[in-house]
């Protein structure tokens, strides 16, 4: 039997979302998994008092833990903590989602499906037939799939959103893409891990999934995260396998994903 899913939330300034985001999480994962699962808030020090809340959350519930950091580090080192922590603690399963409501937790219990059904990482895309986003202008449309577009052309993959945060690790596959090496912090983040999943071979299964804006708060990514993207997706090609063969797993070339329309 594989250990329960963990979901990892990283929040920084998300006073205003995240307990609704907790809330959410707490009844998708309990209708997906019954058994057990737990919710990792990964707080980078908020300003805005976000890490009370959350520690008001964890007296609440006692599947619900807060992972306090000392300052903003970047989206990340935050899920790289949280990572290490989860897979100490014997996960079997490991979600990856935004706190600010743009990912429907709903959803949730769908990403966990596609992982139970073999995949290595379910992919919450926006991008696959039946996928969407909901409210964004014709400008951030085009540089999110620009983005996805242009690391999906020089990774040679067939990943239609690469770029996406919204996740389902199986823990085996966090253990086999050595995590200690992982350098980026925000688009490009995303990109990295789930290259290094195919170059490890396992598959990956995108499952479409909405996204909406944020109502409340801001967004903490900037341009310079998204030119991170630009110059770190070509040194990937190289960096990725090298890691995946240290993490003791076979290198693949790594090869066209499956992708799920499962609704
Ligand atoms: N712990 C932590 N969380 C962060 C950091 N930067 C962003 N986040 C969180 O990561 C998620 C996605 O960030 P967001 O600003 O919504 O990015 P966007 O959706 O691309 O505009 C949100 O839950 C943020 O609060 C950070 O430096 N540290
Ligand atoms: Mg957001």
């Amino acid at each position: 039997m594989p250990g329960p899913p963990w979901l990892i939330l990283p929040t920084y300034d998300e006073a205003e979302n995240i307990e609704q985001a907790v809330a959410g999480a707490r009844a998708a994962l309990a209708a997906a998994a019954p058994e057990g699962f737990r919710i990792l808030v990964v707080d980078d020090a908020s300003p805005d008092g976000t890490g009370v809340i959350a520690d008001r959350l964890a007296a609440a519930h006692p599947e619900v833990e807060v992972l306090h950091r000392p300052g903003r580090e970047g989206l990340g080192p935050a899920y790289l903590a949280g990572f290490a922590h989860a897979l100490d603690r014997d996960a079997g399963f490991v979600f990856e989602m935004d706190a600010d409501l743009s990912h429907d937790p709903a959803d949730l219990p769908r990403l966990l499906d596609a992982v139970r059904a073999g995949a290595g990482l379910a992919l919450g895309s926006r991008y696959a037939r039946g996928g969407g986003i909901a409210d964004w202008g014709a400008a951030r449309r085009a540089v999110s799939r620009g983005g996805s577009w242009y690391a999906r052309r020089v990774l040679r993959v067939d990943v239609r959103d690469l770029t996406g945060g919204f996740k389902c690790f199986r823990a085996e596959v966090l253990r086999a893409i050595d995590l200690p090496t992982v350098r980026s912090h925000g688009y490009a983040f995303q990109v990295e891990l789930t290259y290094r999943t195919l170059c490890a071979g396992f598959p990956v299964v995108e499952v479409p999934i909405v996204f909406r804006d944020r109502r409340r708060g801001r967004s903490k990514m900037s341009w310079r995260i998204a030119v991170e993207a630009t110059w770190l997706v070509p040194a990937l090609r190289h960096s990725a396998r090298g890691a995946v063969q240290r993490a003791g797993g076979h290198a693949q070339a790594a090869r066209p994903a499956r992708r799920s329309d499962v609704g």
